[in-house]
């Protein structure tokens, strides 16, 4: 039995996540997670909300209510939208924890100790009229290039010219549109990560496994124009975890907090406290999985996240880690995602374009988002939701291959023999041929399970499916019934197994659909299938089940229409 930590990127507090994020992390790692469980491991699988930063404190704004409340109210909110789509975060926790806050300024502390961090006095425009330091983005004018009067202070979205907030003509505040500023002086700290490059790079390098996106994009960070930057760590904001050093007061930086960045990921520390703290466990408990000199150097660490998280997992809260000196766990692998774009555009949360977590179960049970979003997971390149294409998939892998086995065997069986598992007749060569074809295939979803193959451990997993079926198909029980009941029997007997089986296997795609499935079989028997022969004999001969209501709907041309309708304009 192995130990996996699995985290996934934790989404930003302000506002609720679409389709595309959902699929660029949280729910990727949730099926890593509910498959190992089901293989027998120990997994902790952890995620949070971020919280901290300057879009937070916006969102709070424009909502009318603190900041704190804000995040307190939409934790809930992205909490109940996780449950809703059979997140199994063993916590869900926030980055504004206190626990984090402690970990955060240890981790400061350490780092100032070790001679990592710079205090650097630095320019920054100021707005009288917000009484606040305006980051680079949240200042507009006109481009100096070409004249464009909505330009942002880092950048120029017309003409693409990267900018200094000090090249805009007639800047003015985003917040307020106030143009009262001034340039202050500030002193902020900066993490030397330049010092470290060496030993990122060579922990980089020692990563030969790792998928290609990941690689690519850290070396790509490490190597290229003037390489690997020092980092500013804090910001002049109110909302934020306070600047100290460890416990310590840190002269010359009353009033600031950490950067947003900084603090987020080591959430993923902080979480693993939030969960023994909550579950009244001992410190012992989440330091095994955490602390190499406690335990956790046999700890297998999996992080989620989409391709624009990945400079800061590879490069940045490593360097935290490595500069701290202290004996962290190191991530081992890291899967990262492309963009799931939406029906000819992108996803965009601020057009409110695509389909929202919430939305999305309002129309349709999690297991049929799960199943498309999981099977047409952006790995090897961008992937598109379009109506069409989940209507299909739905209807026909869902409805017609998994549900329909699963309804005609147990419905055929009920008129013919009773609600119980019917006994009588042999096995013959058709069935030999099903399970070492099932055999086979239950080899081959278990190898891109293993290695996080989304797209490609779906499909097999539905040709597993699809093989059951067509098994049904040639056998055709209720052709053989009349001459043969025996016969019939032990068709019906493999096949009401099969649908345990099914549930076992599907259960990280479709927990929802596969606890109804084993609840119709009346067994709490969940046991990974390793030879498949024995599986399908659990079930014995005069086990009592029942035919469970309708597995999963067909889309119809309506609904489908009226969808891309609804969800094509403004949220
Ligand atoms: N909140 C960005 C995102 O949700 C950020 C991830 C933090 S991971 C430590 O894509
Ligand atoms: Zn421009």
């Amino acid at each position: 039995m192995a130990r996996i930590l699995i985290t996934s990127a934790i989404p930003y507090i302000n506002g609720i996540k679409h389709l595309g994020n959902l699929v660029g992390s949280q729910l990727p790692a949730d099926l890593f997670a509910r498959y190992n469980r089901a293989r027998g491991h120990e997994v902790l699988f952890l995620c949070a909300t971020d919280e901290h930063g300057t879009p937070a404190e916006l969102a709070a704004a424009k909502a009318g209510k603190p900041v704190a409340d804000y995040c307190a109210e939409m934790w809930q909110v992205q909490k109940d939208l996780s449950d809703g789509f059979g997140l199994s975060f063993d916590k869900f926790g926030r980055s504004s924890s206190t626990q984090n806050r402690t970990l955060t300024q240890h981790f400061a502390g350490r780092l100032a100790d070790a001679g990592l961090i710079d205090e650097v006095s630095e320019k920054q425009v100021y707005s009288n009229a917000d009484g606040r330091f305006l980051p680079d983005r949240y200042i507009e004018g006109t481009c100096p290039n070409c004249g464009y009067d909505k330009a942002r202070g880092d950048q120029c979205e017309n003409c693409t010219k990267q900018l200094d907030p000090t090249d805009l003509i007639a800047p003015r505040s985003a917040i307020s549109g106030s143009t009262d500023l001034e340039v202050r002086e500030t002193k902020h700290l900066y993490l030397k990560q330049r010092s470290m490059r060496d030993q990122l790079q060579n922990w980089i390098d020692s990563k030969t496994d790792w998928p290609i996106l990941t690689t690519s994009i850290a070396k790509k960070w490490l190597n290229d124009g003037d390489g690997l930057q020092d980092r500013g760590i804090t910001r002049d904001l109110d909302w934020g975890i306070p600047v100290k050093r460890g416990t310590k007061d840190w002269p010359g930086m009353e009033g600031k907090v950490f950067y947003v960045w900084f603090d987020a990921p080591i959430e993923y520390i902080a979480c693993a406290k939030e969960w023994t703290d909550a579950t009244g466990r001992d410190d012992a408990e989440w330091e095994r999985w955490w602390r190499t000199d406690k335990g956790a150097d046999d700890v297998r660490y999996v992080q989620f996240m989409g391709k624009d998280n990945v400079p800061f997992h590879t490069l940045s809260f490593p360097a935290t880690i490595i500069g701290s000196g202290e004996p962290w766990k190191l991530v081992d692998y890291i899967k990262s995602f492309n963009y799931l774009n939406y029906d000819g555009g992108q996803f965009s949360t601020s057009q409110g374009r695509g389909v929202f977590m919430d939305q999305a179960l309002e129309i349709l049970p999690a297991d049929y988002w799960r199943w498309w979003l999981l099977s047409h997971a952006p790995e090897s390149s961008d992937s598109e939701f379009t109506w069409e294409n989940f209507q299909q998939s739905v209807n026909k892998d869902l409805a017609d291959v998994l549900g329909n086995f699963v309804s005609r065997v147990t419905k055929f069986c009920r008129s013919k023999f009773g609600e119980e598992v019917p006994s009588g007749g042999t096995w013959g060569p058709d069935e030999e041929a099903l399970i070492d074809r099932l055999q086979k295939g239950l080899t081959a979803y278990e190898m891109q399970m293993d290695a996080i193959e989304v797209r490609k451990a779906a499909a097999e997993l539905r040709a597993i499916w699809v093989a059951g079926n067509e098994y049904l198909q040639n056998a055709a029980p209720w052709a053989v019934f009349k001459e043969d009941p025996d016969r019939a029997a032990a068709i019906v007997r493999l096949a009401l197994n099969l649908i345990r089986v099914y549930a076992v296997l599907s259960a990280p795609f479709i927990p929802t659909a596969s606890a109804m499935m084993l609840s119709a079989m009346n067994t709490l028997d969940t046991d990974w299938p390793g030879d498949m022969k024995e599986a399908l004999s659990a079930l014995p001969e005069g086990h009592a089940f029942s035919v469970p209501d309708v597995l999963f709907a067909k889309i119809s041309d309506e609904d489908r229409e009226a969808w891309q309708e609804k969800f094509s304009g403004q949220r």
